[in-house]
């Protein structure tokens, strides 16, 4: 859909201004947005994931574990498709307001792509270097769009998650590093243009939600404080965009259509996008380049 015919669709939450603001800058954030109810549900199955951890020692499909974690300390980085793990997080992803929230920037036809729960644990949860998503996961076009859900309040020392306002019109930068390894960084050199008043850091009380455009640069420093910062962030897009790369985190519900209908055609946005290695043998998520 072009974007003329996604404000002239009916908003279903989002006012007027709200939807020209998302568009204009990238990213939207709604503070204390989400009820109680959810918030306490989501956080219940939070729980349950980190008792769940303890006794795994190594990666898995469902965990991506922090350095230190044992039994006695679980220490988190990512639930890898919360969806896929407890049916709280699908009926989150398909039945709450949150995929009307989409339709107000994508259009009435949202399809569901993926889902993950970044823990950035206390003490030390680690960064996320600058990057854009899309490179990640190319669609045919720059619809797909992040829902990010703060389960818990976020200050300023828990290493909120940080965006660059209006990158996303910009250029799409290569995520390879000069070895060529897909490394989901943006190497620093490249953006000296990002001072501080470019950046918004996405703190608010628990239930905070923002919408995070997939070109839009983000990333978010190590958490130095003695609180994690679960984050709960899903993707989707419109229904005509399609992925042409194998999905990093894959699950029964990838192209599942949340709200409205299969589209008959794709909309292909002629500007160009990176291409990410083949991981259709698996993927384990930036921190393994990152952290060399
Ligand atoms: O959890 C974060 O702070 C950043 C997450 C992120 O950028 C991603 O998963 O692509």
């Amino acid at each position: 859909m072009q974007l003329k015919e996604v404000l002239e669709s009916e908003s279903k939450v989002l006012t007027s201004s709200q939807r020209e603001e998302y568009f204009h800058r990238g990213y939207l954030k709604l503070e204390g947005f989400l009820d109680t109810a959810w918030l306490t549900r989501l956080r219940s199955a939070s729980m349950r994931f980190i008792e769940k951890s303890r006794p795994v020692s190594r990666n898995n499909e469902m965990f991506v574990l922090e350095n230190g974690h044992c039994y006695e300390h679980p220490k988190l980085r990512r639930v890898v498709s919360p969806v896929s793990h407890d049916k709280i997080f699908w009926e989150f992803a398909s039945e709450s307001v949150i995929p009307d929230l989409v339709a107000d920037v994508v259009g009435p036809n949202v399809r569901f792509f993926h889902s993950k729960l970044n823990y950035k644990w206390a003490n030390g949860g680690q960064r996320f270097e600058w990057h854009q998503d899309i490179q990640a996961w190319p669609h045919t076009n720059y619809s797909p769009v992040t829902v990010g859900v703060l389960l818990e309040d976020v200050n300023m020392s828990q290493g909120p998650l940080t965006v660059v306002k209006r990158s996303h019109v910009g250029p799409l930068y290569d995520l390879y590093d000069n070895r060529g390894n897909f490394v989901i960084r943006i190497a620093k050199e490249k953006l000296g243009w990002v001072t501080e008043a470019l950046k918004d850091y996405m703190i608010g009380p628990a239930g905070t939600v923002f919408l995070l455009n997939c070109r839009t640069i983000h990333g978010s420093d190590v958490n130095y404080s003695s609180s994690s910062r679960p984050l709960l962030l899903n993707v989707y897009s419109a229904a005509d965009a399609f992925p042409y790369s194998a999905n990093p985190i894959p699950s029964i519900y990838d192209g599942t259509i949340v709200r409205g209908e299969r589209a008959r055609w794709a909309h292909h946005d002629p500007r160009s996008c990176q291409v990410p290695p083949d991981w259709s043998a698996g993927y384990v998520g930036p921190w393994a380049h990152q952290s060399k």
